[in-house]
């Protein structure tokens, strides 16, 4: 190799280094960009929680101010709420009027599954494996399903053989499918702790199936306040927050609260339930099937 030909090499040999150093710090200053934007979307994020909540606690003390005529209504049409990073909206629903899973009829039940779909044998069966699920023995019902089956099917952790704890559980018992579940959901708690439905608050789903098994419910869904109450200790509400951020991205958190008639402490936050995604709309039967914190 003559002296020409090593230098070339040795040139072609550094600006190949120098190439890869260029491309390097390129894709660095892409990552780098990428990185902060995820960061400052985590904090818009972050930052719309912390707004959601506060709006929550404000609804709390509207709630339960002491003077009556300042006290906030509930079962109304959704509300607003000034936050710093803008405006919430602000829902507050009774619990009343979701089917409680424990304590529902069973003729109930079978129409609410009758009325996202099933058949109503289908339906009926639904109602065995639900009813096994939270009862305390391992007696298999007609159509049923007790601990052997969910074994059977690689679930150890078998199941519940009490009451439901979360409307979650219902995921995880036999033949729930995930657009089941997500249909079913807005009409449902472990809550209320009644038999019976105040149909005038309740999602769509439930007004059918109240009327499929012959409960007297008002016509439509038309959600009316009622004047306020001097006392909302042993009810529980639902408080749902919307609050916006970013491009079109907003989070919805929600607090279920049981209200209590002791003035240092009025009210139980039983949980928090939160969610992210695009900007929609909200009410007070909003399908939060989402990530309990
Ligand atoms: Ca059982």
């Amino acid at each position: 190799m003559s002296v020409r030909e090593q230098s070339g090499f040795a040139l072609v040999s550094v600006l190949s280094v120098v190439l890869i150093l260029s491309l390097l710090a390129a894709g660095l200053v892409v990552l780098a960009g990428s990185q902060a934007r995820a960061i400052v979307a985590q904090e818009q994020r972050i930052k719309a929680i912390a707004a959601a909540d506060a709006a929550i606690y404000r609804a709390l003390i509207g709630l339960t101010d002491r003077r009556i005529a300042a006290r906030w209504s509930y079962n109304a049409a959704p509300g607003e709420v000034e936050v710093p990073a803008g405006k919430a909206t602000i829902t507050i629903t009774d619990e009343l009027g979701r089917l409680d899973i424990n304590t529902a009829d069973d003729a109930v039940l079978r129409a609410l599954f009758q009325a996202a779909g099933l058949a109503p044998d289908e339906a009926a069966a639904l109602v065995d494996r639900v009813r096994d699920w939270s009862d305390q023995d391992d007696l298999r019902r007609l159509n049923g399903a007790e601990a052997e089956d969910y074994r059977a099917r690689g679930l150890q952790s078998g199941l519940r053989n009490g009451p439901f704890e979360l409307v979650e559980e219902l995921k995880l018992v036999k033949g729930v499918t995930s657009d089941l579940y997500a249909t079913i959901e807005p009409a449902l708690t472990v809550y209320s702790g009644r038999r019976t439905v105040s149909g005038r608050w309740s999602s769509p789903i439930l007004i059918q199936a109240l009327e499929l098994a012959g409960n007297n419910v008002p016509i439509g869904n038309q959600i009316a306040p009622l004047p306020v109450m001097e006392s909302l200790g042993g009810r529980v509400f639902r408080i749902a927050s919307q609050v916006s951020y970013g491009r079109e991205q907003s989070v919805v958190r929600q607090a279920i609260v049981r209200f209590t008639d002791d003035p240092k402490e009025p009210y139980w936050i039983y949980r928090w339930v939160s969610a992210a995604g695009p900007k929609r709309q909200i009410d007070g039967n909003d399908s939060l099937t989402l990530n309990p914190d």
